[in-house]
């Protein structure tokens, strides 16, 4: 069984002070779940704050992106030992907004991820297709590039913390979800990508994510899909009230 995970990447949004108000509101507002995972990305500023103020509590800290090296002169760039101090469990990598405004190719997804699993840090690795690749009828060419290049060289055994995040580009911050069905679909042939690259009891425990415009209307037909597995939620993650009654869905 796969426990669904709800995450939140707020990417550049909340100071530090923020930062601690809406965990103070939002603890309080999902105390007591335990059957879903619970995660927040606040930005790199505010993460050591935010894992003081949720220690002890059912939500995890994400980070938004992590370097591969430990150390060393990359000017801008943060390691994940040092996300790991600050309390982080789960880092995003290859977020569209990476790869599209700040040019991150697939193999420098590669190289982050590996720097996050060697850290024993949890890679969230974000796919997903353009409307004009969509349009060309490339999405699966381009799920499987995205999968294969950041995935290569790693055994299921490394990658056992890996969760995908399928994240339509033309459905991120449009206010445009992918259908459920469409949702589905896309993550039905990552699922059997995986299992061809890495074995069917690999596939069917890695958790597929779905993100791209998801709020506390359409959740929870998208969970109600067999190969959702949670939601990755930018803008609507970015109210306590509203990321709260996403995470409870269903209840
Ligand atoms: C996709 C998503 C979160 P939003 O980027 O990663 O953002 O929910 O605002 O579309």
């Amino acid at each position: 069984m796969r426990k669904p995970l709800i995450a939140g990447n707020w990417k550049m949004h909340k100071t530090v002070a923020e930062t601690l108000d809406y965990i103070r509101r939002f603890r309080e507002l999902v105390s007591g779940i335990t059957d879903r995972e619970i995660m927040i990305a606040p930005p790199f500023t505010a993460l050591y704050a935010a894992g003081q103020e949720i220690s002890g509590t059912n939500i995890k800290l994400g980070a938004q992106n992590a370097h591969w090296a430990e150390s060393g002169a990359f000017t801008g760039e943060i390691s994940p030992a040092m996300l790991k101090e600050c309390g982080v469990q789960y880092v995003i990598l290859g977020h569209s907004e990476r790869r599209h405004i700040f040019g991150e190719t697939d193999e420098m997804i590669r190289r982050r991820l590996e720097g996050v699993l060697s850290a024993g840090l949890r890679p969230i690795l974000c796919i997903g297709e353009t409307l004009e690749e969509r349009e060309a009828g490339k999405t699966f060419e381009v799920l499987e590039r995205q999968v294969r290049e950041a995935l290569s060289g790693f055994s299921a055994d490394d990658l056992k913390v890996l969760v995908i995040a399928y994240e339509p580009v033309w459905a991120i911050g449009t206010g445009k979800t992918a259908t459920p069905e469409q949702a589905e679909e896309a993550h039905r042939y990552v699922r059997g990508l995986l299992g061809e690259l890495f074995g069917k009891d690999f596939a069917e425990k890695t958790r597929i994510l779905y993100g791209g415009s998801v709020k506390p209307e359409n959740i929870a037909e998208l969970m109600a899909q067999s190969d959702v597995d949670g939601a990755l939620v930018g803008g609507a993650s970015l109210d306590p009230e509203t990321f709260a009654r996403i995470v409870r869905y269903g209840g």
